[in-house]
């Protein structure tokens, strides 16, 4: 503990978690063990007797800056609870217990894992990579006991940036890393990123489908505004050369700053007063976009219609009521949902009380029911992010109330319990699922007929290289649960399949996200469908179609 405590004041890591489970015979003996742990040293037992999926989650958005008097570099504190990584993270490790729980695959072997907290930030996600490969210790990759456990590859990270950043470093040793959020066309290219996969399709085919909504519209002239990140500007650089082939106009294009500007935002607010177009597409992934958001309603912009890229469509932070006259009627795609079995139920099954060293469950409680949980110094939702004026606001540093470990969490209406719009959520599930397939027909390989060569020889768990496992990730073929098919392809993609989704008001006055058509790639083929019989919002003076020409 006094390392584990060490390494916290030294804030190296965000936050590590590690299950570990020794085999037993049959599955039911294995005792396993869920650890907050820093000190991977400690682990040395569990060698030979587990494989760890590492992985990758935004459960904060974003750094806290470092005070400049430190001058020994020391990694950087995170901030603003994310409820929806945490329901990723949370999703992973409910899908390592469900093939733990299977006998049909991987029936001899037990998954751990290792989890890193990326805090949507480059450089977290970057020295996560790190640890992931040379055990903290070292400086030369070390894949074999940075847990005492052999590392199969890594799940993530969540946005594009910062798993082209992790990619960057994983690829060097050919380490499978199989992403559940990031888009970027950039990160099929192989021979920069070897070692990458996904489980969603690339912004190429969505920077398509944007440009064949507006062809069906009939809008002519469209702005653009980007994150300032892989994410943003390359799937506004793809859209922007799929309008000119289609001979549609630019009016313009600005980019929302990842750190607040008061000058690159009123830039952008300009462009959005001074031109005639109505119609934009807006490119961002939530976190980045709320600031964007209070802009729009700040200068009570109305009367324009956003083409919503997937990242916000469906995200409770954006769609909330009070937005509705600035963004109802935004037309966007999203990935399918899917329902996942078991998962509300594990969802519900947290607690801080179980386990006083799990300080994001902590976190969780105390950031969710606005309390502090007593005798304990994880710090709070603290949060100070810097509002419109440019000013520096701290918020609720310490909750006065203290929490009682009776706060129900049927009661909270949160994005982490909302189990009806499970899209990423359920990527990230595929992603566990195609790294354990993977892992699955390695272990079935038989001696001889093996695809290595020379000799046609066979890998062996735990005893195999990271190429190894690539080969068998390369050619992943497989069903989910809800009889879908993943067939990852050269460039470790998938296809493309979206839902068109219209923000609409529903009785009750909160937004509806109504399916409104469909938009399906494959084998270079398109379809786009807008539902003959649905009646689209169109947040206009005269609730027709806006004009944008
Ligand atoms: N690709 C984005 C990140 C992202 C995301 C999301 C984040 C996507 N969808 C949904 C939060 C919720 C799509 C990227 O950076 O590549």
């Amino acid at each position: 503990m006094a390392s584990r405590n060490k390494c916290l004041a030294l804030g190296f890591l965000a936050f590590l978690w590690a299950e570990l489970c020794t085999e037993g015979k049959e599955k039911e003996e294995q005792t396993c063990r869920l650890l907050g742990k820093f000190d991977l040293n400690g682990y040395v037992d569990a060698k030979n007797h587990s494989l760890v999926i590492g992985g990758l989650f935004p459960i904060h958005s974003r750094t806290i800056p470092a005070n400049e008097s430190i001058l020994e570099p020391v990694s950087a504190k995170c901030e603003g609870f994310n409820f929806r990584g945490f329901r990723w993270m949370k999703t992973m490790i409910h899908t390592i217990k469900e093939i733990n729980e299977r006998k049909d695959i991987l029936p001899n072997i037990t998954l751990g894992y290792q989890i890193f907290d990326t805090c949507f930030t480059i450089s977290k996600s970057v020295e996560a990579a790190l640890v992931f490969l040379t055990g903290q210790e070292e400086n030369k990759p070390n894949f074999r006991n940075s847990t005492g456990a052999f590392l199969a590859g890594i799940i993530g990270a969540g946005g594009s940036s910062l798993s082209v950043a992790a990619s960057g470093i994983l690829g060097l040793y050919y380490l499978p890393q199989v992403g559940y959020a990031s888009t970027c066309s950039i990160l099929s290219d192989k021979y920069q990123f070897p070692s990458y996969l996904r489980t969603i399709a690339s912004d190429k085919i969505q920077s398509e489908a944007m440009v064949r909504l507006i062809q069906h519209f009939g809008w002519v002239w469209i702005g653009t505004i980007a994150a300032d990140d892989d994410y943003g500007k390359y799937g506004v650089k793809l859209f922007k050369e799929n309008m000119e082939n289609a001979n549609l106009c630019i009016a313009f294009s600005e980019i929302i700053p990842k750190v607040y500007s008061y000058e690159k935002m009123q830039r952008a607010v300009d462009a959005i007063k001074t031109s005639t177009a109505r119609v934009i597409v807006l490119y961002a992934s939530d976190i980045d976009l709320s600031p964007f958001v209070l802009e729009m309603v700040y200068h009570n912009i109305t009367d324009r219609t956003w083409i919503a890229s997937e990242a916000w469509i469906t995200s409770a932070l954006i769609a909330k009521p009070e937005y509705f006259p600035y963004f109802g009627g935004s037309i966007g795609f999203a990935i399918p949902r899917s329902d996942i079995p078991g998962l509300k139920e594990f969802l519900y099954d947290v607690h801080p009380s179980k386990d006083p060293n799990d300080v994001l469950t902590i976190e969780f409680w105390q950031t969710a029911f606005n309390c502090t949980w007593p005798n304990s110094n994880v710090p709070y939702n603290s949060d100070h992010r810097v509002n419109m004026t440019g000013k520096e606001d701290r918020l609720h540093a310490m909750s006065d109330t203290f929490c009682t470990g009776e706060e129900k969490l049927e009661d909270l209406k949160n994005t982490y319990l909302d189990v009806s719009q499970l899209r990423i959520t359920n990527n990230v599930k595929q992603a566990v699922y195609s790294m354990a397939y993977a892992l699955d027909s390695l272990s079935r390989c038989e001696e001889g007929r093996g695809p290595y060569v020379p000799g046609n020889t066979c890998a062996f768990i735990p005893d195999f290289e990271p190429w190894q496992l690539m080969y068998y990730l390369k050619t992943l073929k497989f069903t989910t649960h809800d009889g879908r098919r993943i067939e990852i392809d050269e460039n470790g993609d998938v296809t493309g399949y979206y839902d068109i989704l219209n923000w609409q008001l529903d009785d009750n006055g909160n937004i509806a996200f109504v399916k409104v058509g469909e938009y399906v790639f494959t084998n270079s083929m398109f379809e786009l469908v807008i539902t003959k019989n649905t009646t689209i919002f169109w947040n206009t003076e005269s609730s027709e179609c806006p004009h944008s020409v």
